[in-house]
């Protein structure tokens, strides 16, 4: 839920997923590429991690960070633990740290071994959201790890969003928030669309609460003109 305080906006994004698909490493990546300041978006503090020996996430990461160019507006973005016993906790932190989640990036682990595994989480994640993805809340696909062997590919991918009802025809009014979908690499030195998929759901989180009160906005005049 958009939160208005002293003056500012701040917006809450969060990173979902299978264990290990990368989201800490994503945000990690994310407040290295955007440091420097030289990007639309710039983190204002250090990096919050509670995690496991070893790097799993035992609680969540949050990162808080700046638009640049509008500087009232914060993104706070979390991601959640992966393993499957952290289910009470993914839960947590999607709905009460801070505020409720605004807009939600999934995280594929590509390797297709884990096929069935990403499929779980996702049905996990349409019941945590009570089915508002898309409609109500932003959603965007990263297909991560794609510099490894046998990954799995847009196509696969869409076709278990349409088994899940969360992929619109051209004839329904949300096809044009389809949630993109972006083969990523998040190791810092090999690093692709990191940034480009933040992007993008910070995007559409912007235009889903201004043009659409907190859901997708479908007046087809405003949707002609933002999505060219
Ligand atoms: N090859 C490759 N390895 C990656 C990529 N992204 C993450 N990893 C590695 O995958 C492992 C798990 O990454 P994490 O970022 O901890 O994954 P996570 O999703 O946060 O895991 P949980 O917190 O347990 O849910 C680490 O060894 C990362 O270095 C990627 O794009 N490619
Ligand atoms: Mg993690």
């Amino acid at each position: 839920m958009v939160q208005y305080k002293d003056g500012n906006i701040f917006l809450k994004i969060l990173y979902y997923g299978m264990p290990r698909s990368g989201k800490t490493t994503i945000l990690e990546t994310l407040y290295n590429l955007t440091k420097d300041g030289k990007r639309e978006i710039i983190p204002v503090s250090n990096l919050q991690k509670i995690d496991r020996e070893g790097g799993a996430t035992l609680y969540f990461d949050r990162g808080i960070f700046q638009s640049t160019s509008k500087k009232k507006v914060y993104y706070r973005v979390y991601t959640v633990p992966g393993q499957r016993s952290l289910y009470t906790l993914r839960k947590k932190v999607f709905n009460k740290l801070d505020a409720e989640t605004d807009a939600v990036i999934f995280v594929v682990d590509s390797q297709i071994k884990f096929f069935e595994d990403n499929i779980e989480f996702l049905l996990e994640l349409k019941y945590i959201t009570d089915n508002r993805l898309i409609k109500e809340i932003p959603f965007i696909v990263m297909l991560n790890k794609q510099d490894l062997k046998d990954v799995i590919s847009d196509e696969d991918f869409i076709q278990i969003l349409k088994n899940e009802k969360l992929w619109f025809d051209p004839n329904n009014e949300l096809n044009i928030w389809n949630p993109l979908i972006y083969r990523t690499c998040a190791l810092f030195e090999q690093e692709k669309d990191i940034y480009r998929s933040f992007y993008e759901i910070a995007r559409r989180s912007g235009l889903y609460h201004i043009y659409g009160n907190g859901e997708a906005p479908i007046d087809k005049n405003v949707t002609n003109t933002l999505n060219k």
